[in-house]
């Protein structure tokens, strides 16, 4: 397959571009590229520019506010900060809310940032890094539309909804999880539909609750949890804490609200950031320290810390630029002849 080189700053300035053209406001289609654009220097090809023309249909059909001014609405003396993204990309939203996280988790010890009315299509990692950076652990969460079974059902009621957390490290990468709480992410099988390649066994069932490695049978179906009925209730607490708690939208109504999963769902997000230090106040030993110690012990056991092919592929990235398939950047350039 032909490759293309390309540099950072060049792919971000085409995805602005596209999505500039498609209405998004300056502000949107900035914040939305960097995590595209990210997405491809990550390695992270289930949200990197395959999700353009996602983006793109769900503008043109309505569902989405391209030119939506996301603002805060809580007051300074909650620990709670609500940012009101007005049915606008979630990027933006959190960009808002993330210096308010950052000075409320400082003052309170814990911290909790909630969106609400947001269109969430992308990776979690490029948030969670971003706390990181500003020294505090968090988790960031957030429905989807529902295309996963519940353990042991057969219809889809639960979204793949994302889960991830991070945990500052001063010397080098932080230590970040992120991952779909079903056994994949539901680009993963657009990808496999694409690339004409069957699923793995154990990914999906079919409309009539059968095992299946078809890729259209599975977008016809439902996807499975992961972990069995552990993702399943995890995948559960996500409606609960990420949709019905911050009182927006759980994956059913998403998907009621959009009536298709080809488009980009809208829900809320809940992310959580905590300082460690507040924490282990008053107790032995630096927690950052001690994490090291874990860490070291897992890497050293021959294990290798989740993030890790991540962040190798950003440093290849960053060295080499992205590469991109001949037929990835044709297809960039319909986006913006269109
Ligand atoms: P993966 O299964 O690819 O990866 C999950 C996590 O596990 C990553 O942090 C990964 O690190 C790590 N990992 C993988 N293999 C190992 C290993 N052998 N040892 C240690 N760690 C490992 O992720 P998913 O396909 O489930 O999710 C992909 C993305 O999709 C996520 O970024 C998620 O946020 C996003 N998503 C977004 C949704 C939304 O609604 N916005 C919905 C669903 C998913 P590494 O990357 O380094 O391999
Ligand atoms: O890959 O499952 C997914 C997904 C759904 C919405 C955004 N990403």
């Amino acid at each position: 397959m032909e490759q293309v080189q390309i540099s950072k700053n060049e792919l971000n300035d085409r995805v602005v571009a596209i999505l500039l053209k498609a209405g998004i406001s300056d502000f949107q289609a900035k914040s939305v590229a960097d995590v595209i654009v990210a997405g491809e220097a990550d390695g992270c090809k289930s949200h990197g520019i395959y999700r353009l023309d996602g983006i793109l249909r769900t503008v043109k059909a309505g569902k989405v506010n391209p030119v939506a001014a996301a603002h805060v609405m809580s007051s300074e003396a909650s620990a709670i900060i609500k940012v009101d993204a007005g049915g606008g990309f979630a990027n933006p939203a959190f960009e808002l809310g993330l210096p308010h996280l950052v000075e409320r988790a400082a003052k309170f010890g814990i911290a909790a940032l909630v969106i609400n009315d947001c269109t969430h299509f992308s990776a979690l990692w490029w948030e969670v890094e971003a706390l990181t950076r500003e020294g505090l652990a968090c988790l960031a969460m957030c429905p989807s539309y529902a295309t996963v079974a519940p353990t042991g059902g057969s219809k889809p009621l639960l979204g793949t909804n994302p889960f991830a957390f991070g945990w500052p490290r001063s010397q080098t990468f932080p230590y970040v999880f992120d991952f779909a709480t079903s056994v994949a992410a539901r680009g993963e099988i657009e990808l496999h539909r694409r690339a004409g390649k069957p699923l793995p066994e154990g990914w999906a069932i079919d409309a009539d609750g059968n095992p299946t490695t078809e890729p259209e049978a599975a977008l016809a179906g439902a996807m499975l949890p992961f972990g069995g009925h552990k993702g399943s209730s995890i995948g559960t607490m996500i409606e609960l804490l990420g949709g019905i708690m911050i009182g927006d939208l759980t994956s059913s109504e998403a998907l009621d609200y959009l009536g298709t999963t080809t488009l980009l769902p809208l829900h809320g997000e809940l992310v959580i950031a905590m300082s460690p230090q507040a924490f282990a106040a008053g107790r032995a030993g630096d927690p950052f320290a001690r994490a090291e110690v874990l860490f070291d012990a897992i890497a050293g056991s021959g294990a290798r810390l989740p993030s890790q092919r991540r962040f190798t592929a950003r440093q290849k990235s960053d060295a080499e630029g992205i590469t991109l398939t001949a037929s990835e950047t044709e297809h960039l350039e319909r986006l913006l002849d269109k």
